[in-house]
């Protein structure tokens, strides 16, 4: 399987997130990244290309263009305000308060953000265009006829949607391949999000659509970030009734759990007939994950990738999280590994 990678991701370097009412070291590292490809350079996955450059036309058929406008111009009007140094937002509309995006730099941050978690810096920018760029150039190997292709984002995608960042994420990369794909004229495709959260910004992206299947199994959200969205019970709206599912797990799942989630995953996914898979593929479901608390080992990984390749349809595999950072490499791609022992088989 060929990889997909751009050294751009570093120019998203954050030096703290506000996690458990400490501000500390941003789990999204660069280092993620590079343990993720030298994992795939040990075992010879596959070719390493650099992506393309698609502009920003693609993103804007999942992000308004008020939003990205907004992520081009954020850190700009940031060190106008405060000087350069890392932005975060503060204060979030509540229940019986206005949605009037206000002037103020600080404001647009809370406007559009859900966390503070997900610095903006200077280099953000750069770097999820270049991830955006990752993704479509994973589903251009695809449309050239390869079986797989690993897309390894960086920053992640899910969280984000229409018009909103967090979660470390501010483009959804995973969307937006999806969207390309419909664009490039496939009639359905299904993006599968196994990673140890809820992927909300997907889920609303393609809510009140039937043309895009979207399935989650994660973390319920009534114990995990990030707690609003991806409970059992949403399943899609208007048009797109039906064609959303969710798959909360209960904190210390580990793979018998998994497997059962991941079966029903793949039997409503089978059923839909999609011409391709999105995977959102992030690792955070490991035991040895410092902010998650599933308990899959290195080798369910591979169990992982050989019931995704059921589909027997072509798969982008899209980078989310993940954050044992030692054990990155081994367990992202195991998935992509098990995914190809079961398609050549
Ligand atoms: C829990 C605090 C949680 C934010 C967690 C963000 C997770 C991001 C991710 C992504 F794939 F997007 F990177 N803080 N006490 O792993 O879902
Ligand atoms: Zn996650």
């Amino acid at each position: 399987m060929k990889t997909v990678y751009s050294d751009e991701h570093r120019h998203q370097d954050g030096k703290a997130e506000l996690i458990d009412g400490k501000l500390m070291p941003c789990f999204e590292m660069p280092r993620r990244a590079d343990m993720i490809l030298a994992r795939v350079k040990e075992v010879k996955l596959g070719e390493v290309i650099e992506p393309d450059d698609f502009g920003i036309g693609p993103v804007k058929r999942v992000h308004k263009a008020n939003f990205v406008e907004f992520l081009r111009g954020a850190w700009d009007l940031w060190v106008k305000q405060h000087g350069a140094y890392d932005a975060l937002p503060l204060n979030w509309a509540t229940r019986g308060m206005r949605t009037i995006e206000p002037e103020a730099i600080d404001g647009k941050l809370s406007h559009y953000s859900f966390d503070a978690g997900t610095p903006i810096t200077a280099g953000t920018w750069r770097a999820i265009t270049a991830a955006a760029n990752v993704a479509l150039s994973g589903l251009a190997l695809l449309a050239k006829g390869e079986s797989g292709a690993f897309s390894l984002c960086r920053p992640p995608g899910h969280h984000a949607g229409s018009d909103f960042y967090g979660g470390y994420c501010f483009f959804n990369n995973a969307a937006v391949a999806a969207q390309a794909f419909i664009d490039a004229g496939a009639r359905r495709v299904a993006v599968l999000d196994v990673d140890y959260h809820h992927g909300n910004g997907t889920q609303e992206i393609f809510y009140e659509r039937s043309d895009v299947l979207t399935i989650s199994i994660h973390a319920d959200p009534k114990q995990e970030f990030p707690y609003f969205l991806g409970h059992a019970d949403e399943a899609g709206a208007g048009k797109g009734t039906g064609f959303h599912l969710n798959l909360p797990l209960r904190w210390g799942s580990a793979w018998d759990k998994y497997e059962a989630a991941l079966a029903a995953a793949m039997t409503k996914l089978i059923a839909y007939e999609p011409e391709a898979v999105v995977v959102s593929l992030g690792v955070d479901t490991f035991e040895g994950d410092p902010i998650s608390k599933f308990r899959l080992r290195h080798e369910d990984y591979l169990r992982m990738g050989q019931a995704i390749a059921k589909s027997g349809k072509p798969t982008l595999f899209v980078m989310e999280g993940g954050y044992a950072v030692e054990a990155l490499g081994i367990n992202a791609v195991n998935v992509l590994m098990g995914y190809e022992q079961a398609v050549r088989r």
